[in-house]
């Protein structure tokens, strides 16, 4: 098993990103929008029956979404073109069930282009959401659902300008007469790539970007973006089966890790795709008066564990009725920005004298400062272009005596690692030793904070 495990463990290492994806992770963090008729029922899940005439945002502004969004640091917004209840928030060609025949605007309003254009003002990413589950669509349930939807894909694909992330989940319900969809995921995955050859694709089992598992804002302790194809069946394949090849019978969702040696020995075959924490502002992806946004603390914390975690955060603000964010979660994004840009604004190892000692799997890393500092953040980034490689590492610091001391253990870095270090002692020497690895470490970044 020696030779093969090398030549196992190389074809794990060179596991690449495609273009698109590496666009995609360097986005980080971007804004969901869940807009549509729930915030005039207070429901999360409407039924398809709410009555088009209940949708009027009368002060619906774009560019205050997406100021709030900037604020927060956040680099793009995905809007809800379609939930599961069939409203849509552009005048699709296919169904009466949209804005065209709502109230607002007399008829003639498109949130989608709305958002669309705002983004593009405010230099932020523009994506959508566009629900499979349709409970109003009459033809749910039968393959002519397939071609209707395909349908309303191309609309928002071909109208909308360039769209960075195409994000579609699973939800699946049943017709009123009991029959279950098949969706044709291959068929929109085309549609896709046909329209906008940049944009990635989320669902939860890829092919580009897979959901984290959880809504409550937390990548894995090793949120790996090089997993078993098993797990990301519609992303490709890049490797033979792991050396114990078995079956993965139980659900990633439920993993505690994913794509560690443990699991990937036992994989059919290698896949990039990286992990998407999304979370809601507040409890409930739709606006409900009553609900609180979370704190900052709450936030910020998200932030380190999704971004900082080798993850992309999208973090839901809901508007309300009337199509503004609440000021309570504008100040919040704000807090949120101000704090992020107090942490990141200067980086001491700029400039600092860096002494990198190569090794194939156990490179070190040491940084000389300018002055002692108190340490509250060290930021790492490998380049994953060349493929996802650090399995763990130590970063020790060096105390006013001259000794070292074992600051920080950790595993995964991939994109981007956010290291949270108590900030209460000073050092001006710090050491990164790469304590496994999958191949030669390509570092992108190392930030000190
Ligand atoms: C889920 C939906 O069922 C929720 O309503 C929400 O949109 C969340 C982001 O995705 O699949």
């Amino acid at each position: 098993m020696g030779n093969d495990f090398k030549v196992f463990l190389a074809q794990a290492a060179n596991v690449k990103p495609s273009a698109r994806q590496i666009q995609w992770f360097d986005t980080e963090f971007y804004g969901f929008v869940h807009f549509g008729v729930n915030q005039y029922t207070g429901e999360e899940w409407g039924d398809g029956k709410e009555d088009p005439a209940i949708f009027n945002p009368v002060d619906l502004d774009c560019d205050q979404w997406v100021a709030a969004f900037r604020s927060a640091g956040a680099r793009g917004i995905v809007i809800t073109a379609k939930h599961h209840d069939g409203f849509c928030l552009w005048p699709s060609k296919q169904t009466k069930h949209s804005v065209a025949s709502s109230p607002w605007r007399g008829g003639k309003g498109d949130v989608v282009r709305e958002v669309a254009e705002a983004c593009r003002r405010g230099g932020l990413k523009f994506g959508f959401y566009l629900s499979p589950w349709d409970q109003n669509c009459p033809l749910y349930g039968t393959d002519a659902y397939n071609d209707f939807y395909k349908a309303q894909l191309t609309e928002l694909l071909t109208e909308y300008g360039d769209v960075f992330i195409v994000w579609f989940d699973g939800a699946c319900g049943e017709s009123p007469d009991g029959k279950k969809q098949v969706y044709d995921f291959q068929g929109f995955i085309d549609l896709i790539r046909k329209h906008q050859p940049n944009a990635v694709i989320f669902n939860d089992a890829g092919p580009d970007v897979r959901w984290v598992g959880n809504e409550s804002g937390r990548a894995r302790f090793a949120e790996w973006a090089v997993v078993p194809s098993e797990l990301t069946f519609r992303a490709e394949v890049q490797t033979g089966p792991g050396l114990m090849e078995g079956d993965m019978s139980y659900m990633y969702n439920n993993m505690p890790d994913i794509g560690m040696l443990h699991n990937i020995l036992y994989s059919k075959g290698l896949c990039f795709c990286g992990a998407e924490v999304d979370m809601s502002i507040r409890e409930g992806w739709f606006y409900h008066p009553e609900e609180e946004p979370h704190t900052l603390e709450r936030l910020l914390k998200t932030y380190y564990t999704s971004v900082g975690g080798n993850a992309c955060l999208n973090l839901n603000v809901p508007p309300m009725p009337n199509g503004l964010f609440d000021q309570r979660d504008v100040a919040r994004l704000k807090e949120m920005g101000d704090a992020l840009r107090e942490a990141f604004g200067r980086d001491l190892a700029e400039g600092a004298k860096i002494t990198h000692t190569a090794g194939i799997t156990q490179a070190t890393y040491e940084i000389e400062l300018k002055e002692r500092s108190p340490i509250r953040f060290i930021e790492l980034m490998e380049d994953i272009s060349q493929g996802q490689r650090v399995e763990s590492f130590v970063i020790y610091a060096m105390d006013e005596n001259g000794r070292w001391w074992d600051e920080h253990e950790n595993t995964v870095i991939g994109h981007k690692r956010i290291c949270v270090l108590s900030g209460r002692r000073k050092t001006d020497r710090l050491k990164i030793l790469i304590t496994a690895a999958r191949g030669e470490v390509h570092m992108r970044k190392i930030g000190v904070y």
